[in-house]
Order: C-alpha cells, then sequence, then structure tokens
C-alpha cells in the first residue's frame, strides 16, 4: 500500500494552501537525525503495509525514542522546583578595606549573574504557594570565577549540624510509605522530627510566619545565613553575612490566599518572575553586607558560627555595596534552570568560609549532589555553569568532556613548555586561621540556647503577623495526628511565649497545658523586639509592581478603566482585565481591553487590590454567579483595598459584603476618588478589617 498521505490523522496531508507540512519545512531548516541526516517523514514509523508491525531497522524512530526515553535528569533532592533568570550584579561600593575579590574593586562594573529560586520540600511539579522556605541561589560570573551564595530567605536555618541535614530533609517530605502529603509540613513525620530538635524552634517561628507564603519571589529577602570571611589584599580578615534586599520591599500572601492560589495558578511565583521581566519591570534587589569582626564575634549574645542565630541589624547594621537586576529570562529551562549547579565551595580569592559546621557540611554535598544530577564532573562544561573568564588546568576526559585540552603536555609541572602554571600571587589563599584541639563529635555549648532568638523574632512582630504565626501552628499541628507530637510542641512553645503556646493549646483542643521542655540555656527575656524581622513594620508604602485587577465587563465605564488605569501607571503598577467572557470588553465609549481572565479563572487572590465596575446590567447576571461573588467577598475577606462603581454596588451587597465596607473601600465616583484609591493600595493590605 501506498504511504498513508491520505490517512485523516496525518499532518502530511496537503493543506489548504496546496503545501504539505515537509514543503513548510524547508523554510524552517530540516529535522535532521541526531547524526545530521534530513528527516523524510517526521510523522510515520516504518512499518510492513500501512497496519502491518513496525521495523526495527527504523533507526529514525529508534533514535528519536532513545532520546525522549532519556530527556529526564535526576531532580534535586530538596529545592526540585525552582525558576530562574539572567541578571548583572552591579558594585556601588568599592570593598578593597576588607576583600581583595575582584567583583568589588570598581565601583559601576557589571558582572553576569543567575539566580535560581526555589521551594525546599516539593517536588518539580508541585505548586508554588507552599508553606515553605524559599531558596535564593546566586551564581555571580566574576572574572576571577564563579562565585555562588547560595542562600534563601530566611536568615536562620533547622539545624546546627550537618549530620541532622538528610533526617530534615527525609522528614519534611512526603512520608516514605504513602507518599503524601506533597510539599507541605503538616504531617507527622516533619512535627515529630522538628519537636525531637530544640535547635529547629527559631526557623519554626520563621517557617510558621509570612516570610514562608511570599507574595513572589521579587518582594522578598535574601541570606547568605552563615558567617563568612572576607580577607584583604593584607590577609586581613572580617566577617560578613550577606543580604539580598528587594528594592519593592517585602510583602507576603495570607494562608487561605496561599491555599486558593495554588490551585488557580501553581506557577503563580514563575509567572510573576516571567511576567514581570518580560514587560521591563526588572526585579532588583540590593546586597547588603554586615560586617564585624572577631572583637564583636567574641562579644555577640550568641555563637556567629551557629545558623540557628542571626545578628539583629540594629546591632550590626546592613551596609549597601551593591544591586543585582534580573533582566533576562532563559531561553530554555533545561538548559539554564534545570542544569545550574551552585555550589557554596564556589568562592573566589577575597571571601573565604568559616568554620560553621553547616556551611562545611555542604562544602562536601553540592559538589557531590551536581554529580548526581548532571551524571559528570564535566559539568562546568555547560553553558549556565561555565566562568565567563579564562579556565586552564590539567583536569582531562570523563562523561560528555567538550573542553579538551591540545598538545602533549597534561601534567604539571612538565618540561615542554605547555600548559597552565600556578600563581601564587593572584590565586585563591585559604585565610590561615589557627585551629587546634581534640578530635570528638559533640555540639559546642555556645550553640546551646535554643529558644531566645525564637521568642525574640515572635516580640519582634505585629499583632497581625503574630496572629498567623499562631494560626500557621494551629493550621500545621492540626493535621498531626499523633497527639504526643502536638503536645510536646506546646511544650516548645512555652519556652517562647505563654500567649502563643496558650492560643495554639486552645486551637488544638490541648487543655491543661504540658510542662515546658526544659531548656539546656536559660532563655532570654531581655532581647528587646528588632523591626527589621518584621514585615508589615518595614511596609515599603508603594503599589510598584502590583497588580490591580478590574472586573469589569462590556459597557464598563470607560472614563473610569481609563482613569483607573492612569493612576495605576502613575504608581508603577499593572492592572488586569477579569470579566464574564474570555477575548475582549467593549467599554461604554465602543473601546476595547483585552480580558486577561475569564471570571471562573481569575479569582481575586491573583491581585494585590481590585475594582470593581461592572457595567450594571453585567451586574444583574454576575450577581448570580458564585465566582463573581467570591471575586468581591474574598478580596474583602482577604483585607484587600477594594475600589467599586456605583452600578457595582448590588453585586457587593448580593456578595453579604455590602454593608461591612469600611475605609479599605472606595466608592470610585470621581477622578479624586480614583486616585486617592490607588494611593491607599500603597499599604497593600487594610490591616483595621483583619
Ligand atoms: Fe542546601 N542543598 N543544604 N541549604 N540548598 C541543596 O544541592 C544541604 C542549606 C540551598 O537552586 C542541594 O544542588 C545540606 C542552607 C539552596 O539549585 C543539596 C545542608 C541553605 C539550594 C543541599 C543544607 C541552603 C540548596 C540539593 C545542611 C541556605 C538550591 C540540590 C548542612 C543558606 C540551589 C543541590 C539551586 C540545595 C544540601 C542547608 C540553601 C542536597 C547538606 C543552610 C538555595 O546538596
Amino acid at each position: 500500500m501506498a504511504k498513508s498521505s491520505s490517512c485523516p490523522h496525518s499532518p502530511t496531508v496537503t493543506g489548504e494552501a496546496g503545501e504539505t507540512h515537509q514543503q513548510a519545512g524547508e523554510t524552517h531548516g530540516r529535522i535532521t537525525t541526531p547524526q545530521g541526516a534530513p528527516v523524510a517523514d517526521n510523522q510515520n514509523s516504518l512499518k510492513v503495509d500501512a497496519r502491518g508491525p513496525m521495523l526495527l531497522e527504523d533507526h529514525i524512530f529508534r533514535e528519536k525514542l532513545f532520546h525522549f526515553d532519556h530527556e529526564r535528569i535526576p531532580e534535586r533532592v530538596v529545592h526540585a522546583r525552582g525558576y530562574g533568570a539572567h541578571g548583572y550584579f552591579e558594585t556601588l561600593e568599592t570593598l578593597e578595606d576588607i576583600t581583595c575579590a575582584d567583583i568589588f574593586q570598581r565601583k559601576g562594573e557589571r558582572t553576569p549573574a543567575f539566580v535560581r529560586f526555589s521551594t525546599v520540600a516539593g517536588n518539580k511539579g508541585s505548586m508554588d504557594l507552599a508553606r515553605d522556605v524559599r531558596g535564593f541561589a546566586v551564581k555571580l560570573y566574576t572574572q576571577q570565577g564563579n562565585w555562588d551564595i547560595v542562600g534563601n530567605n530566611i536568615p536562620v536555618f533547622f539545624i546546627q549540624d550537618p549530620m541532622k541535614f538528610p533526617d530534615l530533609v527525609h522528614a519534611a517530605k512526603d512520608e516514605p510509605d504513602r507518599a503524601f502529603p506533597q510539599a507541605q509540613t503538616a504531617h507527622d513525620n516533619f512535627w515529630d522530627f522538628i519537636s525531637l530538635m530544640p535547635d529547629s524552634m527559631h526557623m519554626v517561628m520563621w517557617i510558621m510566619s509570612d516570610r514562608a507564603i511570599p507574595r513572589s519571589f521579587r518582594f522578598m529577602e535574601g541570606f547568605g545565613v552563615h558567617t563568612f570571611r572576607m580577607v584583604n589584599a593584607e590577609g586581613k580578615s572580617t566577617f560578613v553575612k550577606f543580604h539580598w534586599k528587594p528594592k519593592l520591599g517585602l510583602q507576603s500572601v495570607l494562608w487561605p490566599e496561599a491555599v486558593k492560589i495554588n490551585g488557580a495558578d501553581p506557577d503563580f511565583h514563575r509567572r510573576d518572575l516571567w511576567d514581570a521581566i518580560q514587560r521591563g519591570d526588572f526585579p532588583e534587589w540590593e546586597l547588603g553586607l554586615q560586617i564585624f569582626d572577631e572583637e564583636f564575634a567574641e562579644k555577640f549574645e550568641f555563637d556567629v558560627l551557629d545558623s540557628t542565630k542571626l545578628i539583629p541589624e540594629e546591632q550590626v547594621p546592613v551596609r549597601v555595596v551593591g544591586r543585582l537586576v534580573l533582566d533576562r529570562v532563559v531561553d530554555n529551562f533545561f538548559a539554564e534552570t534545570e542544569q545550574v549547579a551552585f555550589c557554596t565551595q564556589n568562592i573566589v580569592k577575597g571571601i573565604d568560609h568559616t568554620d560553621d559546621p553547616l556551611l562545611q557540611g555542604r562544602n562536601f554535598t553540592y559538589l557531590d549532589t551536581q554529580l548526581k544530577r548532571l551524571g559528570s564532573p564535566n559539568f562546568t562544561h555547560l553553558p549556565i555553569n561555565a566562568p565567563k573568564c579564562p579556565v586552564m588546568n590539567f583536569m582531562q576526559d570523563g562523561h560528555m568532556a567538550t573542553r579538551n585540552p591540545v598538545g602533549r603536555a597534561n601534567y604539571e609541572p612538565n618540561s615542554w613548555g605547555e600548559g597552565p602554571r600556578e600563581c601564587p600571587h593572584v590565586g585563591f589563599k585559604s585565610y590561615p586561621a589557627s585551629v587546634a584541639g581534640m578530635k570528638e563529635r559533640m555540639r559546642s555549648p555556645s550553640f546551646a540556647d535554643h529558644y531566645s532568638q525564637a521568642r525574640q523574632f515572635y516580640i519582634s512582630q505585629t499583632k497581625h503577623e503574630q496572629a498567623h504565626i499562631r494560626d500557621a501552628l494551629g493550621f500545621e499541628l492540626s493535621k498531626v495526628e499523633t497527639v504526643a507530637i502536638r503536645e510536646r510542641m506546646v511544650a516548645h512553645l512555652r519556652n517562647i511565649d505563654e500567649d502563643l503556646a496558650q492560643s495554639v493549646a486552645q486551637i488544638l483542643g490541648i487543655d491543661p497545658l504540658p510542662e515546658a521542655i526544659p531548656p539546656a540555656s536559660p532563655v532570654r527575656q531581655d532581647l528587646p523586639p528588632s523591626d527589621a524581622l518584621s514585615i508589615l513594620k518595614r511596609n515599603p508604602g508603594t503599589f510598584a509592581g502590583r497588580k490591580l485587577g478590574i472586573l469589569a465587563s462590556d459597557g464598563s465605564s470607560a472614563d473610569l478603566i481609563q482613569a483607573l488605569e492612569q493612576a495605576a501607571q502613575n504608581e508603577g503598577a499593572v492592572c488586569q482585565f477579569v470579566a464574564p467572557h474570555a477575548g475582549e470588553i467593549k467599554l461604554s465609549d465602543g473601546s476595547t481591553r483585552k480580558v486577561k481572565e475569564k471570571i471562573d479563572g481569575g479569582p481575586s487572590v491573583l491581585f494585590d487590590a481590585v475594582a470593581v465596575v461592572p457595567s450594571a446590567e453585567a451586574v444583574t447576571s454576575l450577581k448570580s454567579m458564585p465566582a463573581a461573588l467570591q471575586f468581591v467577598a474574598d478580596a474583602f475577606y482577604h483585607q484587600k483595598y477594594l475600589g467599586y462603581g456605583t452600578d457595582a454596588k448590588p453585586l457587593l451587597d448580593a456578595a453579604g459584603i455590602g454593608s461591612m465596607l469600611d475605609d479599605g473601600c472606595a466608592a470610585l465616583t470621581d477622578q479624586r476618588m480614583i486616585d486617592s484609591f490607588v494611593m491607599a493600595c500603597r499599604a497593600l493590605r487594610y490591616w483595621p478589617r483583619a
């Protein structure tokens, strides 16, 4: 039988213009096999007769499927779900007094950068708004080699010794027998482990706070966590902690919003980053340093080598020395975001590690994990990992070696005059810290205080933020089935704050309160609140980079919408339209607006503030649509700023909020009201409604 060009499922059939797909392909370049041989038919495998068996000799089919079968590489054990972008780091301050790192020598110089944000616990396909720590990993392609700052959006960590990392991660991820829950810590194994690890209590306060449900990557801080060293040309060492401060300020969602966003748009964070970069609204952070010396380290209340502790910014202020701008999305997710390999050991001359045990453990494990994931010690040859400065050494061969030396000499020293040589003056030198002591497996007594900074974090929060921590603990522990674990957690909380312990116990129905766990070191009651630890105390006072969701319809007032658009633009915010139907809406003056979301696909949780301005006619039908009622009711209950046109009032009444309107709700009656509504949105949420 002839080749099935008449098969109705075959795209090789002649198209309307009388052109076959193969012909169309000519203009796009030819499909070839991996060996470069042009492929004549990419639709049909080789068979004996159209309905007959396939032939093993079909090398084109076999090679195509062989490659497909091997497309996946192992996902990261932790931080599997991530999203990356390119950009640059700009040096704002030279730091030759404290470091000889090349990147800090010339003010105004730009260094290429790649950043990958991530959640920790979930699989690669999990949702973005899991309650979780966010990874904030930065690769700086400096002229003296790649420098990676592999940080998180939380400045402390769960554990003090890397020996416990596999246990922590096993406990946090889905339980091994049932393989759930996915991307959440609200289960017995996690809280069982945590409640047996008092060192994690400070981190617990952070992950139960709004920090663990950021509004987007653009609105979160990043931290190097550990104490690092900077070393200057004279060999003098200074301690530093790294901070990334978002230009647009901090912002988080509410937990009920997170739950809905995960359903409405599981890619909420990655989409936000992609969209912002694509519209030229480049995300930006300042690099800040907390700089301190041995003397400060000696007198500070806690051990600076303990990653479960931070240094309050009020004690050591953050000095801004650079900025990071993300201005380019990836060309290919796999090649860049999936294959990027961060290693804490990637440091450059002028930067050095300290004896923080967690950092030392990480220095072993990141290299090891990249070998497993990328399958070859030559992962540094991949473009995303390759330094942008010359690389010369005698390392050779291995799987997939693409950067191969030429010549006879593959060792050093050699008599052939070939190859690179070591360079004592410009090369990396470890800081010659003096070390002495017994080999032993033990935890330093200076790491023993597990509750004081947890308490300091809690008392630094506003009352709304404290309520969120209480509710988060109540929610997570209510999902723990073993009562003894819940009780053990409440017993820890008593060391942090009695009221918190009491209210969580009440949520969990625990009465009487269990005895507090005896702390290894007395809990300090005298640490003052630190405003820098709160998100709300540092409200950025800007609506820039945020989204105003406009619920509109055919016939909506063009004047009102234009005024809203103008006011939002003045603030640097984006407007998106939600409407009863997809496509376009025609406004009162006949002009049109592109609909971003149909009402049942665009709940108000996707926006930072909403304006409800459908025509009177549309309101009549929207009043009986659950999605429209939820849109306005959710916006109200999630404490969003809510503007409404006079025609929309019946919709607010039908949603049950018409009689409760407060100062966070504005009737958009004239230009002045519209402007003041959009300016009020700078507060990001109308907290009194909570
Ligand atoms: Fe990681 N961590 N980690 N971690 N980590 C990994 O490396 C590990 C820790 C962090 O976007 C893994 O490439 C140990 C602290 C980020 O690709 C793995 C310990 C901080 C990323 C690993 C820690 C981090 C990772 C898994 C305790 C904040 C994602 C995949 C000693 C300062 C990087 C990979 C990316 C990834 C080990 C603790 C941040 C297994 C053993 C503390 C942002 O090697």
